[in-house]
């Protein structure tokens, strides 16, 4: 990780580079994925997990007894945990609920919107180097908030054919029964298409590897909505004195740790504060069980010294973290400066961590610098938000007229007709 020291703001854009992807070549990959699935269903699936999981399956469904046999492979410990962490997930969620809105605009003409469930929503949960079952929480607590009809998880097997227990208790404890042991783009692929044993989607959730994104992003030309365009995850830390260095350096990691191509920045007033947390980094670094991936990580990444707090906020702005951590004194007015970031984390006590796990937030979190122009998961994302309207008699004499003009100035006759024809019997019936 190398420090710079106030670099010229029309280099950020370049010093702070994410990792590219090569999308032609995964797509090469990807593109006959979806049309064997397309083509030949649970068939295709089955040659999949031997191809690429190097099991043979004897079905994709994950049974009642294996999702029963998951609840005792776990401590109480861990379960206690995911049952906490489920609980503050549930709470913020739920008070995300907006209410029904129903605004009269003008005498006789009454405006509704109501949130209404996705009704089909494909969850993916990546298998690989960590099985995490905390975004099974993640994706399946507002799925069930929302009401969503139908809920499938897509997982990759390992070697024998199983799906971690801790993936399986917490899908079970949400009240996801349909759980398929299917990975990577072919499980999208799936998803998007339906097969015997896969239902087809109206969206598709979760993170994932390059051939994930990829697929999911194919997947858009079919119909099928995507939570949002997903890249490698990050952090920005942006301490100051006031930070604990050992503290920053602790949170740089638990993003560095997720994937090579993740990226970590800290940017800071002093080189003499970047220095202490670098020396921090490489001290903790080699107790972690994933310090070779935390360290092919560290080398995508940077400490920026910019002295000016403007300067460092418009950085921050520029670069759009996925994770934003600010640990300054002038805690208040930083937090309010910034504009573009997926989540906050505020103050020297509040670790990424928490939020990834179970603070209550959600961790789906735009990458990529999309934190410009997308919001994170939220029971949003599981609800479509449909408008009504009802026009009485005398609501159709009020804004009529406006319509006939402005129809009769876009060239569009029908349109005015459909207003003009009912005004008159109105008229002609002493209405
Ligand atoms: N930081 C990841 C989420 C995660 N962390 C899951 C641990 N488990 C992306 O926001
Ligand atoms: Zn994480």
């Amino acid at each position: 990780m190398n420090i710079l020291v106030n670099p010229a703001p029309s280099t950020w854009k370049k010093e702070l580079a994410r990792p590219v992807f090569k999308t032609k070549e995964i797509n090469k990959i990807v593109k006959p994925i979806l049309r064997k699935v397309k083509r030949n269903g649970d068939k295709a699936l089955y040659k999949f997990a031997h191809e690429y999981d190097h099991v043979d399956l004897d079905s994709l469904l994950v049974s009642e007894e294996e999702i029963l046999a998951a609840s005792a492979a776990l401590s109480p410990e861990l379960r206690q945990a995911i049952e906490t962490a489920k609980a503050n997930i549930e709470r913020f969620h739920q008070a995300q609920a907006s209410p029904e809105l129903v605004e009269e605009v003008m005498p006789g003409v009454l405006c509704k919107r109501r949130s209404v469930a996705v009704q089909r929503v494909g969850l993916y949960i990546p298998g690989g180097t960590a099985p995490l079952f905390s975004t099974v929480l993640m994706l399946g607590v507002p799925a069930k908030i929302a009401g969503c009809k139908e809920i499938v998880l897509c997982t990759p097997p390992n070697r024998e054919g199983k799906v971690h227990p801790a993936i399986l208790f917490t899908a079970q404890l949400i009240g996801i029964h349909k759980i398929v042991k299917v990975g990577g783009a072919q499980a999208v692929a799936a998803m998007t298409f339906g097969t015997a044993s896969v239902p087809q989607v109206d969206k598709i959730f979760g993170p994932g590897n390059q051939f994930v994104t990829a697929a999911k992003q194919l997947a858009t030309k079919y119909g099928v909505a995507i939570d949002m365009p997903a890249g490698p995850s990050e952090v920005l830390v942006y301490a100051d004195e006031s930070a604990v260095p050992s503290f920053v350096a602790a949170d740089l990691l638990s993003q560095a740790e997720h994937g090579v191509d993740s990226q970590v920045v800290l940017v800071t007033h002093t080189e003499k504060f970047a220095k202490k947390v670098l020396k921090e980094i490489n001290k903790q670094l080699e107790k972690l069980s994933r310090r070779d991936i935390a360290k092919k990580a560290l080398n995508n990444s940077v400490a920026v010294v910019l002295q000016d707090e403007d300067e460092a906020i418009a950085l921050i702005n520029e670069y759009a973290p996925e994770h934003l951590i600010i640990s300054v004194q002038k805690e208040e007015e930083t937090v309010d400066a910034i504009v573009n970031a997926g989540s906050i984390f505020i103050g020297n006590y509040t670790p990424e961590s928490a939020g990834d796990y179970a603070s209550g937030t959600n961790h789906t979190l735009p990458t990529y610098g999309y934190a410009r122009n997308y919001s994170g998961v939220s029971l949003d994302s599981f609800v479509k938000k449909i408008t009504y309207q009802k026009i009485s008699p005398e609501g159709l004499k009020n804004l009529g007229p406006t319509v006939e003009i402005m129809a009769e100035n876009e060239l569009l006759d029908a349109h005015k007709n459909a207003v003009t024809i009912r005004l008159n019997y109105l008229k002609e019936n002493n209405l």
